[in-house]
């Protein structure tokens, strides 16, 4: 297919290159994204009502209940060929994923900005936490996301924003491009003349920011522009 051979070109002669993620890269390892309607027991919630902190001061057991019965299917999950492709292909990663399916393909050091499923830490102090609550300040255990309407953490999304105003090609996999400052990412890279290369089987925002635009799934399309 002509873009293939166009993205694989763009790969072979960048120099930096950013990889950026979103739920649809975890989406054929059996992950549901968030645009998917929440399916089963939690199909009467949207995910931007559980991941609040305005939720879990209301009822802590029910938004700690979704995060443990996602961190579960994570564990249940395997990586994808998109996230072997992903940690092939090196550079720098990007996620907005709070699963550790990048980790396990073998990609050794992701920015995540939003957190991660696997980093409980304390509502009242931030610390990390093992259990219910803090050892230091007896506060409780939350999940270690950033919820809608909370900060991203600062430190990631510099590091963030410094890869993607210096970097020749970003990659942007499996993201609907709507949540923000994460959004900004690849318009970040576009504005600094770095070319832009989409994977998404549906049109999203940055369909205008993309050199070239891949309609298809990560775990098809990224093994095929390494080949
Ligand atoms: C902040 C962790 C401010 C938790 C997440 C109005 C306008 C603009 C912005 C706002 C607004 N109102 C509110 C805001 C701000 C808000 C926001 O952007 N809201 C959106 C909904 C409009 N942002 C925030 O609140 C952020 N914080 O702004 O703070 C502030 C300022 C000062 C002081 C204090 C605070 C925090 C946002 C972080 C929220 N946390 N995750 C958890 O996981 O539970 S975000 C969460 O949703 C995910 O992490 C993910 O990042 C995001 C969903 O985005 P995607 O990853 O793109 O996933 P999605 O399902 O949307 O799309 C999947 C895509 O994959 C689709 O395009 C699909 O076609 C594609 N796909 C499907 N299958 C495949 C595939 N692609 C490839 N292969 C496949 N097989």
């Amino acid at each position: 297919m002509e873009s293939v051979r166009a993205a694989a070109a763009l790969l072979r002669d960048a120099g930096a290159v950013v990889v950026f993620t979103g739920a649809g890269m975890s989406a054929e390892s059996g992950i549901p994204t968030f645009r998917d309607s929440l399916t089963g027991l939690w199909a009467r919630f949207s995910p931007e009502e559980l991941a609040t902190p305005e939720a879990f001061e209301k009822d802590p057991e029910l938004v700690w209940s979704w995060y443990e019965w996602r961190r579960a299917a994570v564990e249940k999950a395997a990586p994808n060929a998109g996230h072997e492709a992903v940690a092939e292909i090196g550079g720098t990663l990007i996620t907005q994923n709070v699963d550790d399916l990048h980790e396990r393909a073998g990609s050794a050091d992701p920015i995540h900005l939003h957190g991660s499923l696997f980093a409980p830490r304390c509502f009242d102090c931030g610390r990390a936490t093992t259990g219910a609550v803090c050892a230091e300040c007896g506060g409780r255990s939350r999940p270690g996301v950033v919820w809608f309407g909370e900060q991203l953490p600062a430190a990631a999304l510099a590091r963030a924003v410094e890869a993607a105003e210096s970097c020749d090609l970003l990659i942007t996999v499996g993201t609907s491009g709507l949540v923000y400052p994460a959004a900004e990412i690849p318009h970040v890279a576009a504005v600094n003349g770095a070319a832009v290369i989409q994977v998404n089987p549906r049109p999203t925002p940055l369909d205008e920011v993309a050199a070239v635009n891949l309609r298809g799934t990560a775990a098809t399309l990224l093994p095929a522009i390494l080949r």
